[in-house]
Formats: C-alpha cells, sequence, structure tokens
C-alpha cells in the first residue's frame, strides 16, 4: 500500500470558519423535511392494522422479497418538483430535506451502486432528486439529504431483524460502509446538497469511529457541507442533544420535541405535521397551523431552527391537510418573517403572553415581541427589561405604539384588537437589552 495520506481533520476549524460554514442555515430558521419512498404504497397499512409508516418492513415485519413488490406499484405520475419547492418557499421554507435512502433501503435517484432504485424498480423511471434539485437551484431552495446508515435491505447490512429469515452468511458490513460512502459520493457531486442529514445511526454495528470517519468524508467531497450529528454515536436519545466536543456533527437534532431552553450549539427540531412521517392514509391527526406557527416561533426564540414534515402520496401529491397548513404558514411568514429569519434566541425566560426573537443590527438591538394571547386591556407588559426604548409598532402595519416604563418593567400601548389572532408581533428597538 501507498504511505497514508493525512487527511484533514475536518472538526478541527475555527469559530470564524463554522460560523461562515452554518450562516445560510442559521438565518433560514425554517426547512420542509419530506419522508418518501415505496412505504407510501401500503400508506400506512398492512393485514388490516393501520399504524405502520415508514417503518412499515419492520413494524408489519414485511419479509424483503414482498417489500420489493411496491417497486412496480411505486408511479407518482403527478410528481412535479417545482410544485413542491413553490410549496415550501411560499410557506416561508428557505430548505428542503429529502429522503434519498429511508430505513428500507430504498433509493429516489438513479444510482450505480444499486439497482434498487426509482430507476431500476419502478415504472415511473424519473430521477427525483435530480428533478428537486434542477427545481431548488431554480427557486433558490437549499436542496438537503436525509440518508439513513441503517439499511433493512442491503444482504451486507447487519444485524438482521430478529424475525427475519433472511441469511446473515457472507454478508460483509465493512463492504456495506463503502456502498454507503460511493452513494454519498453520487448524491454529494451529483446534486451538490446543502446539507446531509443522517439517521439510524443507532444500532451497534454503527460505531463512533465509523462516524468521524464519515463526517471526514461527507466533508471532503463538500467543506462546506453541514452535517447532523446523527453521523456519529454521541445523540442523546429523541432529545437530539450530544456533546459537542467528543462527537462529530454541526447541530443537534431533536425530534418530535422542542427543547425547554436554547442550547449552546446548533439545533435544528423535526416535526411531523400529523402523526406518522411517511404517507398514513388514516392519519387525520394534524397539527393546527396556530399551532405550527407557535412552534416556529418557539423554536427561533430558543436559538433553533424549525423542519416541519410533509409525507407525500404515492401518486406525488402532497395531503391536502398539508398543504392548506403550509398556505396559511406562508400568510404569517408573507408579513412577519423579519422576525424569525436571522434571528437568534430571546433574552427572556418566559414571557406569559407568548415568545421573543431577537436580532442585533449594528449598534441596535431589535426584539420582535410574538403575542399569541393578546391583552385585553391595551396594555402588553414587558418583564425584566430595563433597556432604553427606541421606538416600537406593529410589525404587520409599521403603526407606531407608546411605551412607558416602571419599576416593573416596559408596558406598550396595544389596539383592543390583534392584527392576527394566531400572533401579532410587535417590534420594540433598543439601544442595550437587558
Ligand atoms: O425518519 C423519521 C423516523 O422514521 C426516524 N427518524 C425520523 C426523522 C425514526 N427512527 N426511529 N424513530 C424515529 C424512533 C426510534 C427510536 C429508537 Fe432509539 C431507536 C429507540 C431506540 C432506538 C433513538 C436512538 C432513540 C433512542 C435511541
Amino acid at each position: 500500500m501507498a504511505a497514508s495520506q493525512e487527511s484533514p481533520d475536518y472538526r478541527n476549524e475555527t469559530t470564524a470558519e463554522k460560523d461562515a460554514r452554518m450562516q445560510w442555515w442559521r438565518q433560514a430558521r425554517f426547512g420542509m423535511f419530506i419522508h418518501w419512498g415505496l412505504y407510501a404504497v401500503p400508506a400506512g397499512e398492512w393485514d388490516g392494522n393501520s399504524n405502520h409508516a415508514e417503518w412499515i418492513l419492520t413494524t408489519a415485519q414485511i419479509p424483503v422479497e414482498q417489500y420489493e413488490k411496491f417497486g412496480p406499484q411505486f408511479n407518482p405520475v403527478k410528481f412535479d418538483a417545482d410544485r413542491w419547492v413553490r410549496m415550501a418557499k411560499d410557506a416561508g421554507m428557505k430548505y428542503l430535506v429529502i429522503t434519498s435512502k429511508h430505513h428500507d433501503g430504498f433509493c429516489l435517484w438513479d444510482s450505480d451502486a444499486t439497482d434498487y432504485d426509482i430507476m431500476d424498480r419502478t415504472p415511473f423511471k424519473r430521477d427525483i432528486l435530480k428533478e428537486l434539485s434542477v427545481a431548488c437551484k431554480a427557486q433558490g431552495i437549499k436542496l438537503c439529504f436525509y440518508h439513513s446508515i441503517m439499511d433493512w435491505h442491503h444482504p451486507d447490512y447487519l444485524p438482521r431483524r430478529k424475525w427475519e429469515k433472511r441469511s446473515a452468511d457472507g454478508a460483509d458490513y465493512p463492504r456495506y460502509i463503502s456502498y454507503m460512502k460511493a452513494q454519498l459520493e453520487e448524491l454529494v457531486l451529483r446534486y451538490d446538497p446543502a446539507v446531509l442529514w443522517f439517521d439510524g445511526e443507532w444500532e451497534k454495528t454503527w460505531t463512533h469511529e465509523e462516524g468521524l470517519k464519515l463526517y471526514d468524508y461527507v466533508r471532503s467531497l463538500k467543506p462546506e457541507i453541514i452535517i447532523n450529528n446523527r453521523v456519529d454515536k454521541g445523540r442523546h436519545g429523541m432529545q437530539g442533544t450530544f456533546d459537542t466536543s467528543q462527537y462529530a456533527g454541526d447541530f443537534g437534532t431533536p425530534e418530535q420535541e422542542i427543547p425547554a431552553t436554547g442550547l449552546d450549539y446548533d439545533w435544528e427540531s423535526c416535526i411531523t405535521m400529523n402523526r406518522y412521517w411517511g404517507w398514513n392514509k388514516h392519519d387525520k391527526d394534524f397539527k393546527s397551523t396556530e399551532d405550527l406557527i407557535h412552534k416556529l416561533v418557539d423554536i427561533a426564540s430558543k436559538g433553533g431552527n424549525f423542519l416541519l414534515n410533509i409525507g407525500p402520496k404515492p401518486d406525488g401529491t402532497f395531503p391536502i391537510e398539508s398543504i392548506e397548513r403550509l398556505k396559511h404558514i406562508g400568510q404569517w411568514m408573507a408579513v412577519n418573517g423579519e422576525s424569525i429569519y436571522g434571528t437568534t434566541a430571546s433574552p427572556f425566560t418566559g414571557l406569559p403572553w407568548g415568545r421573543c426573537t431577537k436580532r442585533i443590527d449594528h449598534d441596535k438591538t431589535v426584539l420582535y415581541l410574538h403575542v399569541f394571547d393578546w391583552p385585553s386591556n391595551s396594555h402588553l407588559r414587558i418583564p425584566e427589561l430595563e433597556s432604553k426604548i427606541d421606538t416600537s409598532y406593529l410589525l404587520a402595519n409599521h403603526e407606531p405604539l407608546e411605551t412607558s416604563s416602571d419599576e416593573k418593567g416596559i408596558l406598550i400601548e396595544v389596539p383592543k384588537e390583534s392584527i392576527d389572532p394566531i400572533n401579532t408581533v410587535i417590534v420594540l428597538e433598543v439601544k442595550n437589552e437587558r
């Protein structure tokens, strides 16, 4: 063998270098997650049970050969990449994370490393990731990939599920790692993703050592790429927090939850709109638009990003309930986006009526007060604020507001009626907050 080359340690970067790499992501604050694959075909249903989704191979214990039969049935003729990207953009989202490969191992692009993909196993025969990359580029949305380390289909992946009949004889896990790396090279070099979002890292076969190597490998393909913490073994369950000094990963990944307070590193909460990630036709348990906007604001007020999931149908369309919610969130964002993009965590620990986001603008600090519960007496009180107020106004119409201060903090005179009952934003410009 040739003398081993010193490979750069990509985790050893300066704060300024990391800041530059994370800049667009911190500005973005809001992205769309898309879980789509063969599991959309059974739509959550198997053997009379309807409590399945993207995990159906495992939760319904479907043998691989039988699961493969969903391939010929996957023909999303209504898929329109421009339309998907437009819906994300109109909702105010700045990036899109789609499952290049979920745990079932099926690939949404034309991979050279396997025939278990959209071109070879479906009548659709269109490279979904290619079409999305063109649409995202045209519309200025960052395209990102979710890629599962766990793979229930690849013969070299280990361990097998306990209930499986497939033999593990001849399975070669290091060869599986090479397969995954070859696929990641295709994904990065062909489609230029802005983020790689790993998952399925928790099985014993995946090690901390391989996690570090995979992180460096993906960075070597595209040094400015951003990688989540599930590349390595540091994640604390669904909380998604991790020890950034020991483990690789550029951001934490709380799943279906929002941390109680901010974290001292970057993080992104991924949350479903209804119960399941993948399409389940019985799942009508959608969160309200109000709830989703409050979640977005709650997350921004703690310095995180919100990755909101859609589970498209097998015909290539989004569920109607998702379309409606995206549209309504977009209407709120069109008026109030300034209070979200590029903001940082609130200086307040708890506000009885809502949340606060913050922007430092040269020598002034702009506080955005998100009023979820509009006061009935026209007085909005901001406790614990001792700064000198420069100006205050309603973000929606720039109507100025009167402020006063006493020993209990600041008092703002607000109109009788809110502008938006879900969340009306008041801007406070202060010299030096707190
Ligand atoms: O892709 C979606 C889900 O299919 C996937 N992640 C989101 C983004 C997902 N996989 N598993 N789960 C969700 C729940 C699994 C939780 C567990 Fe564990 C895996 C429990 C034990 C192993 C993660 C690792 C939580 C604790 C340790």
